[in-house]
């Protein structure tokens, strides 16, 4: 194909800015005319993956059914651009892996913002609610999150605001 498809997959805490930069990466791909599709976390769980709450195995689900889904948008010539907490290792290495069975390349950033800066960033109040016990098993506060071993990109604070960090990830894609 000539405009090959492939799957960005940014994983990070809540908060840590993955949806900006996903919705920057996407804006920037479609404006240099490189079709490209937002697949994020939180939209989704109203849709296709409404139903599924925060346990281990829901999350597992999430990320199953959403590396799914980007595999196709690749499949189509397109550049999946997904947001997923994707807290569990093992999760995010079967997407890969299934990626790459099917022949479709599978670019994961680590969004590496840290807890405290998500927690102190809060915009909907989840890391507030997390610490009064009035959510439970929230990502960061009282769940794992696992660190991506090998990355294909970092993102971190020092490398600017979502729209810097973008065109860091724009660039390294054109690589
Ligand atoms: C983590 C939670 C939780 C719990 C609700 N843990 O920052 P947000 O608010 O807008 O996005 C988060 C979103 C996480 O959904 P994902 O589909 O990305 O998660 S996963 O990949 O782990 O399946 C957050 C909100 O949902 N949220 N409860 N307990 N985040």
């Amino acid at each position: 194909r000539a405009t090959s498809g492939m799957t960005v997959w940014l994983t990070g805490l809540s908060a840590s800015g993955k949806s900006t930069v996903g919705a920057e990466l996407e804006r920037r791909l479609v404006a240099s005319g490189r079709p490209a599709y937002l697949l994020d976390g939180d939209n989704l769980r109203h849709g296709v993956n409404a139903g599924l709450g925060f346990s281990a195995e829901d999350r597992q689900e999430n990320v199953r059914r959403t590396g799914e889904i980007a595999k196709l948008f690749a499949d189509a010539g397109t550049v999946a651009v997904v947001t997923l907490i994707s807290p569990y290792r093992a999760d995010r290495d079967a997407v890969r892996r299934s990626h790459e069975e099917a022949g479709l390349r599978f670019v994961e950033v680590f969004v590496d913002t840290p807890l405290e800066t998500c927690a102190a960033r809060d915009p909907k109040g989840l890391y507030a609610k997390a610490r009064r016990g009035e959510i439970v098993g929230f990502t960061g506060v009282d769940d794992p999150y696992e660190v991506p071993r090998s990355p294909d990109v970092v993102l971190r604070p020092d490398d600017g605001a979502p729209s810097a960090q973008a065109a860091i990830l724009l660039e390294w894609l054109a690589r």
